[in-house]
């Protein structure tokens, strides 16, 4: 959650910026080139109007191109990993966030995942989830797979910042979560294995939360 999290305190700080300093009909006057982008993001995420204002100004201000190329994703990103290289663990994230896949992240895209990532339900962030391990997008996690994401976390989290990760090895982890997860053995992990999974399972839940910790 580092990214988003930072991102909403700097949304808190833009917030009280602005309810000091400006007034509501400023506010109005910002979005008001795209009234129907908003509506429909209102209708689409779980976000109210004013929030997704509120979130719409602080991205078009850290992004005044209105939106994100990996580059730029991966500079801001690893600020919050200065201990580690958060580089590889952000390209896949990038990938996920980058829906329509054209190399950049616009607005729709950051909001739609955040609504996920914050106010989904359990299964939506579990689907999320899903989508960034199967980094091909074939429908499948394979063991290749998961051992680059889990690759990716443990170098963005860097050895000195978590000794612990030390004494368990990616390959460790990727054998675990495998035999768990792959019910029915054929060597891959489909979404409806990695849901059951994950619901029936606390302690896969309480490991994903390692991972849902770096979202
Ligand atoms: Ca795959
Ligand atoms: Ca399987």
């Amino acid at each position: 959650m580092g990214l988003v999290m930072g991102t909403f305190s700097m949304q808190s700080k833009q917030v009280n910026y602005h309810t000091d300093n400006l007034d509501d009909d400023l506010e109005l006057s910002v979005v008001c080139h795209r009234p129907e982008g908003l509506e429909q993001l209102e209708a689409q995420t779980n976000f109210s109007k004013k929030e997704l204002q509120v979130l719409y100004r602080g991205f078009k201000n850290e992004c005044p191109s209105g939106a994100v190329n990996e580059e730029t994703f991966k500079q801001i990103y690893s600020q919050f990993f200065p201990h580690g290289d958060a580089s590889t663990y952000a390209h896949y994230l990038f990938n996920s966030f980058d829906s329509s896949q054209n190399g950049s992240i616009k607005f729709e895209d950051f909001v739609t995942a955040l609504s996920i990532l914050l106010r989904g339900t359990t299964t939506e962030k579990l689907e999320w989830t899903f989508n960034l391990y199967d980094i091909n997008r074939d429908g499948y996690i394979n063991k290749e797979e998961m051992t680059n994401i889990v690759k990716a976390i443990y170098d963005m989290m860097g050895r000195f910042t978590y000794p612990a990760l030390k004494t368990d090895t990616p390959k460790q982890h990727v054998d675990a979560f495998f035999q768990k997860m792959d019910k029915n053995r054929d060597g891959v992990v489909t979404l409806d294995e990695f849901i059951l999974s994950c619901q029936e399972d606390e302690n896969i839940m309480r490991s994903l939360q390692l991972f849902e910790n770096v979202i």
